[in-house]
């Protein structure tokens, strides 16, 4: 097969031999009333763990800018070049809202909400795969190593090996690859698994997540198993492996220590009442995150009388917002908020306190820091990296985890008071457990805990799954 010559797109001065693909930039692009544009960062972890790699490569990111039917020229910043791929307001509703939040998330996340199959929303992840599979092989340059991420982009890499055999490409999925069964409902799962195949690396949060994928490449396609963790694919070794990502632990251990974080986190506190207990859930208002589950627990314990004197404080980041589920789970969850505050509040004193609110990093920091008893009860997670960040702000060894065994981190972080979040009485008993845990077992379970996240972090990640994929230190 021959390659096609390359040459730079407009706007930018030369081809990159690191590019990273993600259905959205790490930057977002603003509409101004006067009908302007501009650019606003959108600080995350995989930005903060990619950044100094593809700076110090002058690499590129190829991605959506955040808005619709909007067209944004190329441009560099600081060594890296960022690449803006358009989707009309029918491509957001088709692929974005539709194929990817409507069908593969929750067909991801066990089913926990019905995945939803519809012709026109595939149709319209085809093509915007095939988009984004053009302009990355507009931007790479000869050989380059491509790294494709997660789930709204799995067809990519084999579209992009038809356009560029020479490129390097590997793939990681964010959230869970889900057991055989669930997989096989999907109409069109022969053409994702072929999809993720044309990668030379696919990684996953967990063994589990390889162990599924393997199993179904052989099964849907003519990929036969080769060495351990590896099959043979139209006559080339795809690489399979788990990669649990991680946080930038160090950053944040230290902003947690801060005059500024600790001072505020007195002040939450004090604010609420300075009473015993803080209880503390952190998420996006997402359904698979099991937000009504710590809610029934906290209710049940109120209603026992066996919460002592603890306020529960949620914070749910807005999210997906025009996804009906989304909708549903709100409208129920405010409702169990004023059930809850209804019945067990007294004038000037909430027993719940709901935030559907984006906060600073600060103000997440000093939260963290101020909350006894953290609950992180997804009834299915990729990994979640709020119970790791919950435990690097706690330089203190305060606090007690309490953690889904249906998130990645349980794997890791198993010094955390394991709970299934399909038991309500279970949840009961573990935040029971939390709230009365005696401090000497609490700073032992704190202590491994710290010692995994901060000796695990998204750069360790980030270097692991490109040392797999074989693009050697810059
Ligand atoms: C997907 C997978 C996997 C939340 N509220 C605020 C805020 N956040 C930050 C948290 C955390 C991030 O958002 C959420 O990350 P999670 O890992 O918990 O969950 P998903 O968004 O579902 O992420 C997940 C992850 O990808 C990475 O692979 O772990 O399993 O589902 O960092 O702190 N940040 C700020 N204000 C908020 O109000 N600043």
């Amino acid at each position: 097969m021959t390659t096609p010559a390359v040459t730079p797109p407009a706007g930018t001065s030369a081809l990159a031999d690191f590019v990273v693909v993600a259905n959205r930039l790490p930057v977002d692009l603003e509409k101004l009333p006067d009908g302007s544009q501009r650019w606003k960062r959108s600080p995350g972890g995989l930005v903060t763990a990619l950044e100094p790699m593809l700076r110090s490569r002058e690499g590129a990111w190829v991605g959506w800018p955040g808005i619709p039917d909007a067209h944004a020229e190329p441009f560099e910043e600081d060594g890296l070049t960022l690449h803006p791929v358009e989707l009309s307001a029918q491509d957001v509703e088709d692929y974005y809202e539709g194929f990817s939040n409507g069908t593969l998330w929750p067909l991801y996340h066990d089913v926990v909400a019905p995945p939803a199959f519809h012709r026109h929303w595939w149709q319209a992840y085809v093509r915007v795969n095939q988009r984004f599979a053009e302009a990355t092989a507009e931007v790479a340059a000869q050989g380059a190593t491509v790294w494709v991420q997660d789930y709204q982009l799995q067809l990519l890499p084999t579209m992009l090996r038809e356009l560029r055999p020479d490129l390097r490409i590997g793939f990681f999925l964010h959230i869970p690859f889900p057991p055989t069964e669930l997989f096989q409902q999907l109409p069109w799962r022969q053409r994702i698994v072929e999809g993720l195949l044309g990668a030379d690396l696919v990684g996953f949060h967990t063994p589990g997540g390889v162990r599924n994928f393997r199993w179904l490449a052989t099964r849907f396609t003519d990929a036969t198993p080769g060495a351990r963790n590896e099959v043979t694919y139209q006559g080339r070794t795809v690489k399979l492996g788990a990669f649990p990502i991680s946080i930038d632990s160090a950053t944040l251990d230290t902003l947690s220590r801060s005059e500024e974080v600790q001072q505020r986190a007195k002040q939450i506190r004090a604010d609420l009442g300075n009473p015993d207990r803080v209880i503390l859930g952190v998420d996006r208002l997402d359904y698979t995150k099991g937000i009504d589950v710590r809610l029934r627990a906290f209710e049940e314990l109120l209603a026992e009388e066996r919460s002592g004197d603890a306020v529960m404080i949620q914070l749910a980041t807005p999210s997906r917002e025009r996804v009906e589920h989304y909708q549903k789970m709100r409208a129920d969850i405010e409702q169990s908020v004023g059930r809850i505050n209804g019945t067990y509040a007294q004038v000037g004193r909430p027993v719940l306190h709901y935030l559907h609110q984006s906060l600073p990093r600060e103000e997440l920091a000093a939260f963290f820091a101020a909350a006894d008893v953290m609950l992180v009860t997804p009834l299915r997670d990729g990994m979640n990296l709020v119970a790791k960040e919950y435990v690097a702000c706690r330089a203190d060894l305060g606090g007690v985890l309490v953690l889904s065994e249906f998130a990645g981190a349980a794997i890791e972080l198993k010094d955390a008071v394991l709970v299934n979040p399909h038991d309500t009485d279970g949840v009961k008993d573990a935040l029971y457990r939390a709230l009365t845990m005696p401090p000497e077992e609490s700073r032992k379970r704190m202590r491994a805990l710290r010692r995994q996240v901060l000796n695990n972090d998204v750069d360790r990640w980030a270097r692991s799954f490109l040392d797999a994929l074989g693009l050697p230190p810059s």
